[in-house]
């Protein structure tokens, strides 16, 4: 019988220069894999815990506690275990933490070694990932979401909304739809030259100009679409991730491009205006996570149309969804594996997600790294989108580089595009 030999950590870099956990496991067969856990910047309150260091050493956020967990309590408890157990081998990790959002271990230690024995374990048996964890019924090509104007706490620019995203949806597959967004993004950057724009990335690959309003964003990317030789709405949609539990101030939602303040109301509002001009097929976090009356309303209100997204507000927790869905909050959930710590219980949230009509949208964080684990997962888990950045830097492209291999192998791929957003 095949089980685990070896779990061991070590420190590395993220995209954003912090550093990071990378677990490698090994198996009794010498299959040997590793991952690397992400980090987000614009985070939610109720995510599991990332445990940092503190202190002086990277300005206080290395990781060599979570490092020498994963050597010492998750190795010793995970050793020894079958790896084609993966539910097993998460809920030993749940119990050694002991907590609800892994205070002790770190969810950058368990995610990392749930991860990598996943990984071993396909490894193992000769399948991809994507396979191994979806089974024969993994077929559906995620559509993107690519972050192509970047505001917010992902760049120092003035605008106020975290992501201008387009969607490619009205094309036959996933090659397609990414081509054609591709050109968007050069043609988007000509543009932005033209009205001498600073074309700088943000941290997710995204252009970070100065603008003078949240609209102004999505009217060149409007212009840039149609540069490109796409018709916005019919092909190429329009998704915000305004991320707005950071612009809670003064008793409201501060826009600061907008030098004004507002209530959840004139929020919803603004939104429902944006949505009438422009094809904007979903928004994410529209409110603060704190601000559910504000959700419950947004999703009155647009939710017939529009994909409402719930990412800070869900934090990836089938607790907080199941809320969620009970009172009628939104319709979609944002995916990130590492607010909630492990492969299986990330699954159990979509599961409870799709049970209950709520779409799904595989995510990356701000801070990545090589790894493209999310791009085997989002097609295991059938989730029909993905959001993980522009078409630039590495650690994005390695996401959209995995799906484009995955298409060519899944003989009966399926690309829901239209069939989503249409
Ligand atoms: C988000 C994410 C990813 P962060 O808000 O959706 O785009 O950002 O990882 O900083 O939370
Ligand atoms: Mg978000």
């Amino acid at each position: 019988m095949i089980f685990i030999d070896n779990v061991s950590a070590m420190e590395v870099m993220d995209s954003r220069g912090n550093p990071t956990v990378k677990t490698t496991v090994t198996l009794s067969d010498g299959t040997t894999e590793s991952a690397i856990v992400p980090s987000g910047a614009s985070t939610g309150k109720r995510e599991a815990l990332e445990l940092r260091d503190g202190g002086s050493r990277y300005m206080g956020k290395g990781v060599l506690k979570a490092v020498d967990n994963v050597n010492g309590d998750i190795s010793d408890a995970l050793i020894g275990l079958s790896p084609f157990n993966q539910a097993i081998v998460d809920a030993t990790m749940k119990e050694v933490d002991g907590t609800e959002n892994y205070g002790n271990l770190g969810a950058n230690a368990v995610l990392g070694a749930s991860m990598a024995v996943a990984r071993a374990a396909a490894a193992s048996l000769k399948m991809p990932l994507y396979r191994y964890l979806g089974g024969a019924n993994a077929m559906v090509m995620p559509t993107p979401m690519l972050n192509i104007i970047n505001g917010g706490s992902h760049a120092d620019n003035s605008v106020d909304f975290q992501e201008y995203m387009i969607v490619p949806h009205g094309f036959e597959d996933f090659a397609t739809a990414l081509q054609a967004s591709a050109e968007v993004y050069h043609n988007l950057k000509a543009i932005l030259k033209e009205g001498k724009h600073n074309t700088a990335l943000g941290d997710e690959g995204g252009f970070a100009p100065d603008l003078s309003s949240n609209e102004e964003p999505i009217q060149i990317i409007m212009q840039a679409i149609e540069k490109a030789g796409y018709k916005a709405g019919e092909q190429i949609g329009i998704a915000l991730d305004v991320a707005a539990s950071e612009l809670v101030a003064d008793g409201g939602y501060r826009l600061d491009s907008e030098d004004r303040t507002v209530t959840s109301e004139e929020l919803v509002a603004y939104y429902a205006d944006l949505c009438a001009k422009y094809p904007i097929v979903s928004i994410e976090d529209g409110l603060s996570e704190d601000d559910w009356d504000g959700f419950k309303l947004m999703t009155e209100k647009l939710g017939d149309s529009v994909q409402i997204v719930g990412d800070d507000l869900f934090v990836t927790n089938v607790n907080i969804l199941n809320e969620g869905i009970q009172k009628g909050i939104a319709n979609s959930i944002l995916i990130k594996p590492n607010q909630i710590g492990s492969v299986s219980e990330t699954m159990l949230t979509v599961r409870l997600a799709q049970r209950n009509g709520y779409t799904c949208v595989m995510s990356h964080r701000s801070g990545e790294s090589e790894d493209a684990f999310i791009a085997d997962f989002a097609v295991a888990l059938n989730c029909g989108q993905i959001k993980t950045g522009s078409t630039a830097r590495g650690e994005r492209t390695a996401k959209y580089n995995r799906i484009l291999e995955i298409e060519q192998e899944v003989v009966y791929g399926e690309f829901l595009g239209n069939a989503l957003f249409n």
